[in-house]
């Protein structure tokens, strides 16, 4: 997940299923864009059953588990991507809202798109340990990711 605390830091962002069919995927690359992050990896996957269950192994004791792999793993694409720069772990958790959308405040992207904590439309990484695990997991081959500096950047950083 890049390097903790620098502004090479990386979070893993997915858009999941509900977001993808709703046509909220320019909507959420727009916030993360314009905030001043930096677009490293992006792709369209449709996972299987086991990326499903490896990605949320931290949940699979909950009564929810297998409805939220069958969710993710429906066949409709989950937009699947990493974004670098400073905070941008904890900035994007932020910049998703709570869990509940219901608890989510309303400029966040849940709290503006979403009412159901089963179709919350987004993940986002929770902690430098998740990011690593989740960049290797969906992004694990060589060449999938690209460091590459913006012209901008002495504006933003
Ligand atoms: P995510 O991993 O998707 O970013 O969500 P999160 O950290 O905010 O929440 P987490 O506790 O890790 O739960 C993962 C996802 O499971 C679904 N969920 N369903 N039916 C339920 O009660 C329930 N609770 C959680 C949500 O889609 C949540 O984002």
């Amino acid at each position: 997940a890049g390097v903790k605390g620098t502004n090479s830091e990386r979070t893993f962002i997915a858009i999941k299923p509900d977001g993808t069919q709703r046509g909220l995927v320019g909507k959420v690359i727009t916030r993360f864009e314009e905030r001043g992050y930096k677009l490293v990896g992006l792709k369209a996957i449709a996972p299987s059953k086991e990326l499903a269950e490896l990605h949320y192994d931290d949940l699979k004791a909950r009564p929810f588990f297998a409805g939220l792999v069958k969710y993710i793993s429906s066949g409709t694409p989950v937009i699947a991507m990493v974004w670098e720069g400073k905070d941008v772990i904890r900035q994007g958790r932020a910049m998703i809202g709570a869990t509940n959308p219901l608890e989510s405040a309303p400029g966040s992207i849940r709290g503006q798109y979403c009412i159901s904590v089963g179709r919350n439309i987004i993940h986002g990484s929770d902690c430098f340990e998740a990011a690593e695990k989740e960049i290797n997991l969906w992004f694990g081959k060589a060449g999938e990711l690209i460091d590459w500096t913006p012209a901008n950047v002495e504006w933003i950083q």
